[in-house]
């Protein structure tokens, strides 16, 4: 699809001559207005990185003018190449570049109010904000990894909807990107899928923030991504036809490819040029002026010369052909699949669909009651979701038995064959949360993954940003607690709850029986801006909920699940597996004259969201609250107040059989019960 165009197409569209180099001035002047406008943007909001895009300016204008298949008017067109500034700290090249090439957001304007407020320049790139930025930056190693599911989703997509889906994803990375251990995950991944669409550019520059890299890195990238089963090769990034060369080579290959592109930070700058120094921060008013005079570049700040914003914008134009082609065959897809693809790259679920399998499976349970783990009761969901929602893709970090998150029907992702919907991704945590994010940015996709509740805090950080992005992708994590029994402490979350709960936007659900935990996978499927995870348990558990609702009742984050006639002296906040346990205790208590309702709490964000006046009804007014979670107290008290009791976790675990850890460690309905009548003073 993206056949190298001739760059004298981007310099002069009148004259264009197929297949010819541009005149290597025209190249240099379109490439130094970048740096230009990143050593004029930094110096102006006195802060920012102007060496990385100084140094990778040649490399993205090859990419840009010649290569990347984009049309600046309509930035979310679904078969564009993305684009992936994975080194977020260089923000200004995307900005410029986004700028030159005539994304109509972009104004000088923005360009000179980078990092103030409600700029769409943000010190970082962030996805949402910027027409043209594909995903949020800055956090190193994220953005390769997110390229690496947004090339799975691809070919995913290709393999439903056939050439209507058929781009490539291109990747800056720099060394901070490499160095992340997080790569390593991705590249493997990438490798062993062999995504022969993934393109990333490097920008070998040899420093990092505290010098060169040698300080702390001596490996060798080529070999290294070699070994994980890519084309790797190193040219001179700034030698646009070795780039142009490369990249040429690239998209005919056979597996992903790595282009080390040998550059000098800063490039330009006289005596700042290959150095540290021109990483973070503004170059200063006589390294300008030296930059200026050596780059040949005579315009004032922000000024781009008319003729090198023509040949820009001509660039930016020589998409639009193959753009306009693109609609036609879409338009000429037949209207079943047109509107399927629509609607699944709009990111819209089938209301229908969702609320035909969750009622159809409320209805089963009703019918015949399970008291099985949450993560079987997953499991059991996921046997009628996957058939009614096209679009969910699974996968697990090579926990696929014990997280129950593939169905029978389930065919796996292969290289060989990617209409699968089931991906292993191996024992990969981290890569696995980044690569769905992926995913879902590329569209057309709802991904799920499986590991254990305690590895989400490998997967934290491409969680947080998926919260940051306001994107859709479910964790199912299960063993949940020291409910997973012999494994032990090092397996037993204890304060992943806590933590998961600190993030902002994201749904944290702990479902209590069966039917909780198809209505809190539907709530997960309906949050279309918002990353779940789902907290699962190992153990069996009682199905506490008989009744069929058609309400989704978990949608209010907490609801009275049971509750004697008449006021309560106490009230018993319960999560996941300890509701059962907290329904036992009322019980205990009914049974010393003390009546006692139970409050299960799916999800801390949803009831926290609830209007006051339902928050306070719901949280009762019985003399002791109590909160019941094996896990720690943090966060409890917004639910039970800072007086209120807690009975959990405040250590590890211990590896022993589930049932004896609950008593070890206090978590019973007895305890319960007990705190409840010591704060009466029944005790
Ligand atoms: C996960 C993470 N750790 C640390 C940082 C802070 N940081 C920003 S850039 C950078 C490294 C800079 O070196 P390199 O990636 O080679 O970029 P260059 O200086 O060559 O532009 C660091 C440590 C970060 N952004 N993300
Ligand atoms: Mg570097």
């Amino acid at each position: 699809m993206s056949a190298p165009v001739s760059p004298s197409a981007a310099v002069a569209p009148a004259a264009a001559r197929p297949g010819q180099d541009a005149p290597a001035i025209a190249h240099e002047r379109m490439a130094n207005a970048i740096r230009a406008l990143a050593m004029d943007a930094v110096e102006h909001a006195k802060s920012g990185h102007p060496g990385m895009p100084m140094g990778m300016a040649d490399v993205a204008t090859v990419l840009f003018t010649r290569f990347l298949k984009f049309d600046p008017a309509d930035p979310a067109s679904p078969d564009r190449d993305r684009f992936v500034l994975s080194a977020g700290h260089g923000s200004m090249l995307i900005y410029a570049l986004l700028h030159l090439a005539g994304y109509e957001a972009m104004t000088l304007d923005q360009i000179k109010r980078f990092r103030q407020m409600g700029s769409i320049t943000a010190g970082h790139p962030e996805y949402g904000h910027t027409p043209g930025v594909e995903t949020t930056t800055g956090p190193l190693g994220q953005g390769i990894a997110n390229a690496v599911g947004m090339a799975i989703a691809e070919r995913h997509l290709a393999a439903a909807f056939g050439d209507i889906v058929d781009h490539k994803t291109y990747v800056i990375a720099s060394d901070g990107d490499l160095m992340e251990g997080i790569s390593q995950e991705a590249i493997a991944l990438a490798g062993h899928l062999k995504l022969n669409k993934l393109i990333v550019l490097f920008d070998d520059n040899g420093i990092s923030i505290d010098g060169a890299l040698s300080l702390a890195d001596s490996v060798d990238q080529i070999k290294r991504f070699e070994a994980a089963g890519w084309a790797a090769s190193r040219v001179d990034g700034h030698d646009p036809q070795a780039i142009a060369s490369a990249i040429a080579k690239a998209q005919e290959s056979d597996r992903p490819t790595l282009i080390a592109c040998k550059t000098r930070i800063g490039f330009g700058a006289p005596t700042k040029e290959g150095k540290s120094s021109s990483h973070g921060s503004p170059l200063g008013a006589d390294e300008i002026k030296g930059a200026r005079e050596k780059l040949g570049w005579n315009a004032a700040p922000f000024e781009i010369p008319a003729d090198v914003l023509a040949a820009w914008r001509a660039a930016g134009a020589r998409g639009r052909p193959a753009h306009e082609d693109w609609n036609k065959r879409l338009a000429a897809l037949d209207g079943a699949t047109r509107a399927e693809f629509e609607r699944r790259m709009r990111g819209e679920i089938s209301t229908a669909a969702l609320d035909a399998a969750v009622r159809a499976v409320k209805q089963s349970l009703i019918a015949t009651p399970k008291d099985i783990a949450s993560r079987s009761s997953s499991e059991f969901a996921l046997e009628t979701l996957i058939p009614a929602i096209p679009e969910m893709v699974g996968g697990s970090a090579d926990l696929t038995g014990s997280n129950n998150t593939r169905t029978k029907s389930m065919k796996a992702i292969s290289a060989a064959d990617f209409s699968g919907r089931f991906i292993h991704y191996g024992v990969r945590e981290h890569g696995m949360a980044a690569a769905m994010n992926g995913m879902t940015l590329h569209g057309g996709i709802i991904p799920y993954s499986g590991t254990f509740l305690v590895f989400s805090d490998y997967c934290r950080p491409s969680i947080r940003l998926a919260a940051l992005m306001g994107i859709r992708v479910i964790h199912v994590m299960t063993h949940d607690s020291i409910g997973l029994g012999e494994d032990g402490p090092t397996h037993q979350p204890v304060e992943q709850l806590a933590a998961l709960r600190a993030i902002p936007n994201l749904l944290v659900f702990r479902p209590a029986d069966a039917v909780e935990t198809v209505e809190c996978w539907q709530l997960a499927l309906q949050a279309k801006d918002r990353p779940s995870v789902l907290a699962l348990t190992r153990q069996n558990l009682p199905q506490l909920r008989n009744r069929f609702d058609e309400e989704n009742i978990c949608a209010r984050g907490a609801y009275e699940i049971a509750a004697p006639d008449g006021r309560s002296d106490v009230s018993i906040f319960a999560t996941g597996s300890e509701v059962a346990l907290a329904v036992d205790a009322a019980r205990l208590l009914a049974d010393e004259g003390v009546p006692a309702r139970v409050v299960s709490v799916p999800c801390f964000e949803l009831f926290l969201a609830q209007p006051e006046a339902v928050r306070r009804m719901v949280i009762g007014d019985a003399p002791v609250k109590i909160g019941v979670e094996a896990a720690v107290r943090q966060g409890w008290d917004a639910i039970v107040g800072s007086d209120g009791l807690f009975v959990g976790m405040n250590s590890f675990g211990a590896s022993a059989p589930y049932k004896e850890l609950y008593k070890k460690f206090g978590i019973t309905a007895e305890a319960v019960a007990d705190a409840a009548l010591r704060k009466l003073g029944k005790k």
